[in-house]
């Protein structure tokens, strides 16, 4: 079987939305007997598509495997430029090198590297992400805006309002933000961010922005250490979500918000970030890597730096800490 045929037909099942497709009219276009169309289609079958064949219309697509593949997210994306290259892998260790490697060879802005699986998925300061086959969105996200070195820490905080939208659009459940990259539902991690750059002094040439977020996995699906603190969209909402639904809707998201970045600048998403937060206004401690501050978490500045006030009555501003909240 032609690998590029079956993807070609399976992308006009999906983009037909349910509606038949005639097996005569792909013959034609690919040159190919209508039986040889069948056989593509049997194929499909065997990896989960269940395709109808009715009488005189052709096939209908009524359900597709739960795939990540570019012809799955495309049939959802309703963004102009984030999504419309996309790398796909089955397994890999990460994505965040795959992306920083294309954004090197010039890769557009908006392009992603998504995967099923990572072997080896990277948190913040060389810390693993476990990152289960099949079950969550492990994706690197490669962005190209003008600004200088110094703002790139706020898409973190852009990336978080932008998760948090979809997941609220897609599964009806209000994640909230911790500063500054992860997203808890009922107190347990669901989703981390890692922002990445490739820039020189003056100019990012892009922002390599991982996200990292558990959609169907059960409490037995992540390792024991982290059963305590880490949660699933499913394990809360109790419904599996279809994960390139969830995808296309992250990069929708993604794209008005850096969008409203470059034209206003982070002050309206400030405001947007602040209203999802659960840290703001609470009790905290916050480690650094050589220090430890405690005190009163007040806000954050137009840079994304959060704001804390100690017992002494100083302010600290706090660029890059693990935040503990204690009330
Ligand atoms: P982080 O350093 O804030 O979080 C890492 C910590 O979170 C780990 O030490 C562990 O305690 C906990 N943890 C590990 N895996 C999970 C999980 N699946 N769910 C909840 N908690 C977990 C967060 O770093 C940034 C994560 C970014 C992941 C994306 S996935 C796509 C891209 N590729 C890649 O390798 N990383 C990014």
């Amino acid at each position: 079987m032609n690998p590029t045929v079956k993807y070609e037909i399976k992308k006009r099942l999906l983009s037909a939305k349910g509606q038949p497709v005639s097996g005569q009219q792909l013959a034609d276009e690919f040159g190919l007997s209508r039986t040889a169309i069948w056989k593509h289609i049997k194929e499909l079958e065997e990896e989960g598509f269940v395709i109808n064949s009715i009488k005189k219309k052709g096939y209908v697509l009524t359900s597709s495997p739960d795939s990540l593949q570019a012809a799955k997210i495309n049939q959802y994306l309703t963004s102009k430029r984030f999504g419309q290259s996309i790398h796909y892998e089955e397994t890999c260790p990460s994505t965040q090198p795959i992306a920083h490697r294309l954004a090197q060879s010039g890769a557009p802005d908006g392009s992603i590297v998504v995967c099923e699986e990572q072997t080896a998925g990277k948190g913040r300061l060389a810390r693993a992400w476990t990152s289960t086959q099949g079950k969550g969105i492990w994706m690197s996200v490669i962005i190209r805006p003008e600004i200088p070195p110094t703002k790139a820490p706020q898409f973190t905080l852009v990336a978080a309002v932008a998760v948090t939208r979809a997941i609220e659009d897609i599964a009806g459940i209000r994640a909230e933000i911790k500063w500054p990259n992860d997203l808890l539902i009922n107190g347990k991690k669901c989703t981390g961010i890692l922002t990445e750059l490739q820039a020189d002094m003056d100019r990012v040439h892009a922002i390599i922005l991982g996200i990292g977020v558990n959609v169907n996995q059960l409490e037995t699906d992540f390792p024991e250490e982290i059963q305590s603190i880490a949660t699933s969209i499913q394990m809360v909402s109790g419904q599996p979500v279809d994960r390139a639904q969830l995808i296309a809707r992250i990069l929708h998201h993604l794209e008005i918000y850096t969008d409203l970045y470059i034209t206003h600048g982070f002050e309206p998403l400030k405001i947007l970030w602040e209203s999802y937060s659960c840290t703001l206004g609470k009790r905290i401690k916050a480690s650094m890597i050589n220090q430890q501050i405690e005190g009163l978490a007040l806000g954050i500045t137009n840079d994304g730096v959060l704001q804390v006030k100690t017992d002494d009555g100083q302010i600290h501003g706090i660029y890059s800490a693990d935040i503990e909240i204690q009330n």
